[in-house]
């Protein structure tokens, strides 16, 4: 790993063959083989001590399942990086963690190096998440069977903005305009597909006019199916380019302006 633009992830997981194959692939594999990523999975009972190797307990209190033990995950991390004051950003993943969005994996993004803590059955020991964890992060309302679906959802949203990892349209487009609309909707041949026309507009040539259609495409597509999106546009761009369109079905008035 190059010192300077590198990043280093470490995961901590009782099940790490789920992450095989992830880091062999497209844009991770990609990233991986060019130095620019760097991703240890580590088995978390390699920190258990006694002969079963036992990575859980039964819930203090009562109640169904277990709880991922403190200890294996302190050793690890002691392990790991030694002296408990130079730790790196640790995440662990939870369901009752903030949201991850763009802005979370832009900050993520800017750690040299990164632990992912990926717990199990009923979760992990409280005091793993008060000691260890410098973020706690869900990645949607909706429920897991644990945290390794999370850390490679978390993996592969911070890669994608590693110097060097994506292209530079894409990096410019980012911090466009755009940036927190949803897409706008795209095309490739053939022009003509089972009676579904390409939008002559985007055949044009006309560069100008297939940059406002996609524009008013993007703002209109949020402003329906994501509000809360589209507030937050708003609020952060003065809604600039948001001449409002008229209401759905009216879209296909701009492809017979051609
Ligand atoms: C889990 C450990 C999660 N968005 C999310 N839904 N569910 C989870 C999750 C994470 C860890 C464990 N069950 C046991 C569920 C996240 N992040």
């Amino acid at each position: 790993m190059t010192g300077s633009t590198g990043m280093h992830i470490d995961v901590l997981t009782l099940f790490p063959a789920y992450f095989t194959g992830l880091l062999d692939v497209s844009l991770l594999g990609r990233a991986v083989d060019s130095g620019l990523l760097r991703v240890d999975i580590h088995d978390l009972r390699t920190w258990t001590t006694d002969p079963h190797r036992t990575a859980d307990d039964m819930p203090y209190g009562g109640g169904a399942g277990m709880v991922l033990k403190p200890e294996p995950f302190f050793a690890a991390v002691e392990a790991l990086y030694g002296a408990v004051e130079s730790r790196p950003r640790t995440v662990v993943l939870t369901p009752r963690g903030d949201l991850l969005d763009q802005a979370r994996v832009r900050d993520l993004a800017t750690s040299e190096r990164l632990l992912l803590l990926c717990g199990r059955y009923e979760g992990i020991d409280e005091r793993v998440h008060e000691a260890l964890a410098t973020d706690e992060i869900s990645i949607g309302d909706y429920v897991l069977a644990g945290g390794e679906a999370a850390a490679a959802v978390v993996i592969e949203a911070v890669t994608r903005l590693l110097p060097g990892v994506m292209g530079n349209d894409r990096s410019a487009m980012d911090e466009s305009h755009a940036d927190g609309l949803l897409e706008y909707p795209q095309y490739t041949r053939p022009a003509s597909y089972r009676g579904m026309d390409v939008p002559a507009i985007l055949r044009s040539g006309d560069h100008g006019r297939v940059a406002a259609w996609r524009t008013r495409q993007s703002v209109e597509r949020t402003r329906r199916v994501r509000p809360d999106l589209y507030a937050r546009w708003e609020r952060a761009s003065g809604g600039s380019a948001a001449p409002r369109l008229p209401e759905d079905g009216d879209e296909g008035s701009d492809d017979a302006a051609d």
